[in-house]
């Protein structure tokens, strides 16, 4: 993409409403704008870098067995009276009314709706199990809407359901999820802690949420030193194996968010104690019965009797992840994008637009760029170097090419990491072979 046509709407002055860093550099940035409270409309930088982590938590759930669908944003307020939790929601549902006076709802999750499928369409054992997720909007009518799309009201959720037979299923289920998340999270280059969490309007009896330290963070959170540095799962390990021992590896430490925290009773010395703010990018939980049963959504097992489906549910927060990587990686001059999320991996400098060496040299190389199959974002603009750089950084993207009469009259260019490091001078053969290696082919 060329820099000129991007709608790309970057701000000098640091906007007044934003209190964290991750709020200011996602307006800053030109990645998304306040339709109203909590509420965002994404530009296309933002939008492309939430279409990655979406991506991601994609390909991690089928990995796993985990099959997508789409369910509405909208739901009958009906389903909701089955399960007793329409009254429970309270004011952060938004409840709507239809011409026809019938009562819908903005989903601010989905187990009811799920439900309400495999009620209709599962009938024997031999359908389970099954793991059904979505990746849609959600609206909860937070009190305190804040922190840009850290707490939103309207944001963007990975949720999945999973449907057994019995309890060992359904445990399995939740183990594979605890480590399909520990993969998601670890491939956008952060490290999530699981951690024994309430349940909350989600009900249950387990769950744990996955927990982003930083000092921004909503919730203290208490965790053993042993879990920033454990390994992740291996890559060979099977989804169908038993998955049991290497969940227990993990939650056989110590673990927990403020809610549940009780100092006395911590079994932790305070030497190994990590206390600070976490961000809770995920919650799973395991819930049995609690939506099946009311729900009816049972099926005939192999004894032929009729069975209650054991239930678990997941959720990723997908657009709260972009906000919390930016706290987790960045600088005082803008955002540095880990590689796996950046909306692209390359940016093209062309340090005097309208020189026709520096335009011929930028053009080849961006159609090089392209060519290789690598995202790039060329600044073609005519504008001081200075501007450009600073937008560069700003956005933060993982590679910087600045292609200039100087150095091209000695036929090099300049490569630098946004992450830091010193800048190299490589001549285009070069500079194209890094590319090319980059890409992989
Ligand atoms: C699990 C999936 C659930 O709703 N039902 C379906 C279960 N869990 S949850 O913990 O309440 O939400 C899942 C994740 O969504 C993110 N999240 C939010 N993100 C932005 N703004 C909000 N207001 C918001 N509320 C929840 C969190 O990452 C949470 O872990």
């Amino acid at each position: 993409m060329r820099r000129s046509e991007l709608f790309l709407p970057t701000l000098r002055e640091t906007p007044a409403e934003a209190q964290i860093v991750s709020h200011r550099l996602m307006l800053r940035a030109g990645m998304v704008r306040q339709a109203s409270a909590g509420i965002y409309s994404w530009l296309p930088l933002g939008m492309r870098v939430l279409r990655r982590l979406e991506q991601i938590v994609r390909e991690e759930q089928d990995a796993s067995g985990a099959q997508e669908i789409l369910m509405p944003t909208i739901q009958p307020a009906d389903l909701w009276r089955k399960s007793g939790r329409y009254d429970d929601y309270g004011k952060e549902m938004l409840r709507i009314t239809d011409r026809h006076d019938r009562e819908l709802l903005y989903g601010p999750t989905n187990e009811e709706l799920i439900t309400d499928i495999l009620a209709a369409d599962v009938s024997s054992y031999r359908d389970l199990p099954l793991n059904l997720y979505h990746i849609q909007w959600k609206f909860r009518d937070e009190v305190r809407p804040r922190f840009g799309v850290m707490r939103g009201r309207e944001f963007l959720m990975k949720d999945n359901y999973s449907f057994d037979l019995d309890f060992a299923g359904a445990r399995h289920s939740y183990n594979k999820m605890f480590i399909a998340y520990l993969r998601t999270f670890k491939r956008m280059g952060l490290q999530a802690i699981p951690m024994r969490a309430d349940t909350g309007p989600i009900g249950g009896d387990l769950s744990h949420e996955f927990v982003v330290l930083a000092d921004t963070g909503e919730s203290a959170v208490f965790c053993d030193k042993a879990l920033l540095e454990m390994k992740m799962p291996s890559a060979e390990l099977d989804y169908d194996s038993d998955l049991q021992p290497v969940v227990d590896q993990w939650t056989s430490h110590y673990a927990a968010t403020d809610e549940l925290h009780v100092p006395e009773k911590c079994p932790v010395d305070e030497g190994r104690l990590v206390q600070g703010r976490g961000i809770e990018v995920g919650q799973i939980f395991y819930f049995g019965t609690k939506y099946s049963e009311p729900m009816g959504a049972v099926v005939q097992g192999p004894d032929g009797n009729r069975v209650a489906l054991e239930m678990g549910s997941y959720g990723i927060g997908v657009s709260r992840l972009v906000g919390t990587i930016i706290e987790a990686s960045h600088d005082d001059k803008g955002i540095i994008w880990p590689e796996a999320v950046a909306p692209y991996l390359i940016g093209v400098v062309n340090l005097k637009s309208g020189d026709g060496d520096c335009d011929r040299a930028c053009n080849d190389l961006y159609g090089f760029i392209q060519r290789a199959g690598l995202s790039v974002l060329y600044d073609d603009r005519d504008e001081r170097a200075g501007a450009k750089f600073a937008d560069m950084e700003l956005i933060g993207l993982p590679w910087r090419i600045t292609v200039g009469p100087r150095g091209l009259k000695n036929g090099k260019v300049e490569l630098q990491a946004r992450a830091g490091g010193e800048a190299q001078e490589m001549s285009l053969d070069e500079i194209r072979n890094w590319v090319t290696a980059k890409a992989g082919v």
